[in-house]
C-alpha cells in the first residue's frame, strides 16, 4: 500500500518502519494501543482517545516520553503525510527493546507508532438486518489483573473469543465478566434497550470504556433517553427489545439474534436506528482537523 509510517520521531516508508524482536510488545505484549477513525478530514473524539492511551500506560507503569499535545499532533500528522482525509488510526505504545527476561527496566525507551491507513468498512447489509452472536465460554478478564479498562497489547483473552465465535460461524462473541454478568464483544461495547430505556454494562464490571460507548450515551441522553449503566445478565438481552455493539470501526451495529433468540422482533429498532443517525452527524462535526 505504501504508506508512511510514524515510527520513534521519524516519518518512513512502511517497509522501513521495522522493530527489533526484543522488543517487549512483542515479547511479551507488553504496551498500549489506540484504534482512531478519522472522517472528513478531522480526527473523531481525538482528546479522548490520546487521554485513554496515557491512562492506560500510567496503569501498566509506562511513562509516555512525549506530551499529550504532541501525541495528538503525531496522529494528524501521519494522516497528512499519507493524504488521508478518512482514515483508520492505530497508536501503538510498547516497552520497547529490553533483552529476553520479562523485567520492564531493561527496556530504557518505548516505542512509538502511528499507523494511519483507509478503513474497511462493515457490510451495509450489517446495519440493515443486524448481527448474529453466541455467548463464549472464555470469560473477559478480571480487573484484579490486567483491567479490561487497560487498552493493552496483550489480546490474547479476546481473540480467543473470537476464535470461538468464528468456529461457531457467530460475528461476535459475547463475554461475560467471572461472575457471569454481560461485559462486552471482543472489541466492541454492548447496549441493550427495554421499555424505552438504555443500559450498559457499567465499567467496575470490567470491560473497555469505549469512546464510540460513551458518545452513543451522550446522545441518547440528549435525545432524551434515560440511559442505565448496570449490571444484566444474558436473560436481560435475550428479552430486550433492542440490542446493538459500539466500537470505533463498527460504529453501531445492530445484533438480532444472541445463542439462536431472536430479539426483539428480529430486526433493527428505532433507538438504534435513530443513535446511528445522530452519530453520524455527530462525526461530521469538524474537530481535530487533519488539512487546515
Ligand atoms: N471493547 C474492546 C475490548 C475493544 O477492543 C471497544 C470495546 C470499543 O471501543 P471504542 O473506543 O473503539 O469505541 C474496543 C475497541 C478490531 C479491533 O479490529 C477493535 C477494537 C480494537 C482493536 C481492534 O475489531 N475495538
Amino acid at each position: 500500500m505504501g504508506l508512511i509510517i510514524y515510527l520513534n520521531g521519524k516519518y518512513v516508508p512502511e517497509e522501513e518502519a521495522t522493530i527489533s524482536v526484543f522488543d517487549h510488545g512483542f515479547l511479551y505484549g507488553d504496551g498500549v494501543f489506540e484504534g482512531i477513525r478519522a472522517y472528513h478530514n478531522s480526527v473523531f473524539r481525538l482528546k479522548e482517545h490520546v487521554d485513554r492511551l496515557y491512562d492506560s500506560a500510567k496503569a501498566i507503569n509506562l511513562t509516555v516520553p512525549m506530551e499529550r499535545e504532541e501525541m495528538a499532533e503525531v496522529v494528524l500528522e501521519t494522516c497528512r503525510k499519507n493524504n488521508l482525509r478518512d482514515a483508520y488510526i492505530r497508536l501503538v505504545i510498547s516497552r520497547g527493546k529490553g533483552d529476553l527476561g520479562l523485567d520492564p527496566r531493561k527496556c530504557s525507551v518505548p516505542t512509538i507508532v502511528c499507523i494511519a491507513s483507509s478503513i474497511n468498512l462493515y457490510p451495509q447489509e450489517l446495519y440493515e438486518k443486524g448481527m448474529e452472536i453466541i455467548t463464549v465460554p472464555t470469560r473477559r478478564n478480571n480487573p484484579e489483573g490486567v483491567n479490561p479498562r487497560i487498552k493493552s497489547l496483550n489480546y490474547l483473552n479476546n481473540i480467543m473469543a473470537k476464535i470461538e465465535a468464528n468456529i461457531s460461524g457467530a460475528a461476535e462473541a459475547l463475554m461475560l465478566n467471572e461472575e457471569g454478568y454481560v461485559a462486552e464483544c471482543t472489541g466492541d461495547n454492548i447496549f441493550m434497550v427495554k421499555d424505552g430505556v438504555l443500559k450498559t454494562p457499567a465499567k467496575h464490571l470490567g470491560l473497555l470504556e469505549g469512546v464510540t460507548r460513551n458518545e452513543v450515551i451522550r446522545l441518547a441522553k440528549e435525545a432524551g433517553l434515560q440511559v442505565e449503566e448496570t449490571t444484566f445478565t444474558r436473560y436481560d438481552l435475550f428479552v430486550a427489545d433492542e440490542v446493538f455493539l459500539t466500537g470505533t470501526a463498527a460504529e453501531i451495529v445492530p445484533v438480532t439474534k444472541i445463542d439462536a433468540r431472536v430479539i426483539g422482533n428480529g430486526k433493527p429498532g428505532p433507538v438504534f436506528a435513530k443513535l446511528l443517525d445522530s452519530f453520524r452527524a455527530a462525526v461530521k462535526e469538524p474537530e481535530a482537523v487533519i488539512f487546515k
